[in-house]
């Protein structure tokens, strides 16, 4: 990975693993990968990102006020917490996002820093031109971010061995990998990025 790369983990959270309340087929089996992500990342000294879903309870993302989704993701909830197996480094970022009551903010680019800073301007302020993403959900938050980041300017590569999709429709997560290569987006696996250099 060059210098001005970046990792962004994007939701890995207990609402979206088994038994939380929208939870991804195999969620959390992107946990395991995501750690080695990780720690390749921070041997290269590079910046580790993770975004979390932050919903107040009541929002029109909710199905109970017109939205597609059960409840998920409350601010301070367990749901809301991410997967405890996660190994999150201490100085990691972590930007929060769907925060506003009348949007779905489905990608991290709308999302912010503990002290309000957006993920655009941290990203720009550290000289980020290649973020690496992985995470929950490859059809939302993951495919989202990733086409934002391409309309940013950055190069973005999905990790697809750490990324899975919520499928309302069977077929959705393989589409959104179409969508986002026709984007510009590359993909990439463990295994090729263990052969870079
Ligand atoms: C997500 C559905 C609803 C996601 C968030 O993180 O992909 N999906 N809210
Ligand atoms: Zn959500």
């Amino acid at each position: 990975m060059e210098k001005s790369a970046a990792l962004l983990i994007v939701d890995v959270q207990n609402d979206f693993c088994p038994g939380g309340s929208l939870a991804v087929p195999g969620g959390d089996a992107v946990v395991p990968v995501l750690n080695r992500y990780i720690s390749l990342f921070r041997a290269a000294g590079l910046p580790i990102f993770a975004s979390r879903d932050w919903h107040p309870r009541t929002t029109s993302h909710f199905k109970e006020h017109g939205g597609l989704w059960p409840v998920h993701c409350v601010q301070g909830s367990h749901g809301a917490q991410f997967h405890p197996d996660l190994a999150l480094p201490g100085d990691a970022i972590v930007i929060s996002k769907g925060m506003d009551p009348e949007r779905d903010d489905y990608s991290a680019f709308q999302g912010t820093a503990a002290d309000g800073t957006p993920l655009p301007a941290l990203l720009a302020g550290r000289g980020i031109r290649h973020l690496y993403l992985g995470g929950l959900a490859t059809d939302y938050c993951v495919k989202e971010s990733a086409l934002e980041g391409v309309r940013h300017g950055l190069i973005v590569t999905v990790l697809a061995d750490a990324s899975r999709g919520v499928d309302l429709a069977p077929g959705d997560s393989g589409r959104a990998v179409q969508d986002m290569m026709r984007a510009g987006v590359r993909v990439t696996s463990l295994e090729d990025i263990g052969q870079e250099q």
